[in-house]
């Protein structure tokens, strides 16, 4: 079948944010991006061609990131897509990225920027200015074009500035904190948002190590009383090869010991758990790894602790469960994220308002004593307590980094 070529409107239409007093700065308020689609005769789109999510990348009048390549959903609306919509806080920004992806995770339109071969062929082409006013959302609607007129170059975009699902993502920059295995933590107070108890969860983190050195069972993220949870490696057990990526909850840990892979061999690694009902799954960098059924009545095991949440040690065992290594992020959620949700969204920034998403902690430039949490929910400390301490891992980065 020939394939439609969609005219992308133009209705470069933001919505005029009637400014408001410019102090309130800490007021939310919220910005969403459509494209509208004039296809010929008004027929279903074939699936390849339906969007399903944009990557985006928004920067503050600063020129510094606030979304930096972040996926966001996109929903049909009378003809139109429009995105979810993102909180920021009140003030002025530019849109830098906007590709338009299929349920393949196909780049299937995009806007070019200004300067490429392809500028010339919308009305806007990026970056694009808007601003944010308290309590309202600001509608920015965006040219796009089809992504087989030409080569991401073409477009404006450098080749590695974004990468695809199921492709390596490069980085000029990877931020990470440094643990030493000692007694180094961030400490999360304890929250309610934590308390998931026996309900469905996710959780995920982004590390490297080497598996030499390690105590006996470093934990990635942990928080467990009699109750609570451990997200980390247990020791080498029955003969396994390596050190064994697990979740502990209640009495049990879950642990396989047949062909374990090293995650721990100095590279940088995905790890995450799901729970739905009474089913564990493990995900190694983005890929099923294995999955249980609950040893215990399901309506037993509860995560819930009551206590802070640490990434990188167990309060509870504190001997033997310090890690040693870089930890970049750690992603807590409410929800069971699908196979194909970790696949997406293993290697790629979330926006921090996703749906089930309770702590995102997102390590970017050197913040002091305080990590960001990307739901802007929670403080993230770094040791013990918010002045320099023995338990504080350290700031630090690399670069070029393809994960
Ligand atoms: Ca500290
Ligand atoms: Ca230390």
């Amino acid at each position: 079948m020939f394939k439609k070529f969609f005219y992308l409107t133009i209705f470069a239409t933001i919505l005029a944010a009637c400014t408001k007093d410019i102090e309130e700065v800490s007021e939310p308020g919220m910005v969403s991006f459509q494209i509208a689609t004039n296809s010929d005769g008004g027929g279903r789109l074939d699936n390849d061609d339906q969007p399903v999510a944009v990557l985006i990348t928004i920067n503050d009048a600063d020129g510094n990131a606030v979304y930096d390549n972040s996926l966001l959903p996109i929903f049909e609306f009378n003809g139109a897509y429009v995105t979810e919509s993102l909180s920021l806080e009140v003030g002025s920004y530019t849109l830098e990225e906007f590709l338009v992806i299929n349920e393949n995770n196909e780049i299937i339109y995009l806007t070019p920027k200004q300067g490429s071969a392809l500028a010339n062929l919308v009305s806007h082409a990026l970056p694009i200015a808007f601003d944010v006013a308290v309590n309202e959302t600001t509608e920015v609607a965006l040219d796009v074009l089809p992504a087989d007129l030409g080569t991401l170059e073409d477009f404006g975009y450098a080749k590695f500035s974004f990468g695809l699902p199921d492709t390596v993502i490069c980085v000029d920059n990877l931020n990470y904190l440094e643990f030493d295995g000692a007694d180094d933590r961030v400490t999360i107070p304890a929250s309610d948002d934590f308390n998931i108890g026996t309900g469905d969860f996710t959780m995920e983190a982004w590390f490297k190590g080497d598996e030499a050195g390690q105590v006996a069972h470093p934990q990635l993220m942990a928080s467990r009383q009699s109750n609570g949870f451990l997200f980390g490696f247990h020791n080498r057990w029955n003969g396994s090869a390596h050190k064994i990526p697990y979740v502990g909850m209640g009495r049990f840990n879950y642990i396989v010991s047949d062909n374990v892979p090293n995650m721990l061999d100095g590279e940088w690694h995905h790890f995450a758990a799901t729970r739905s009902g009474d089913q564990l799954n493990y995900f190694l960098d983005g890929e099923p790894w294995v999955s249980f059924t609950l040893y215990e009545d399901p309506a037993q095991v509860s995560i819930s602790s009551g206590i802070d949440l640490w990434v990188g040690h167990d309060s509870r065992s504190p001997g033997n469960t310090a890690f040693e290594g870089a930890i970049a992020e750690v992603r807590l959620w409410n929800v069971a994220r699908s196979a194909d949700e970790i696949g997406l969204f293993f290697n790629r920034a979330l926006t921090g308002q996703e749906a089930g998403l309770v702590f995102n902690l997102n390590v970017v430039a050197n913040q002091g004593q305080v990590v960001f949490d990307k739901t802007g929910q929670h403080s993230a400390i770094l040791g013990s307590g918010l002045s320099a301490d023995a338990q504080d891992p350290v700031w630090a980065s690399e670069a070029d980094v393809c994960r």
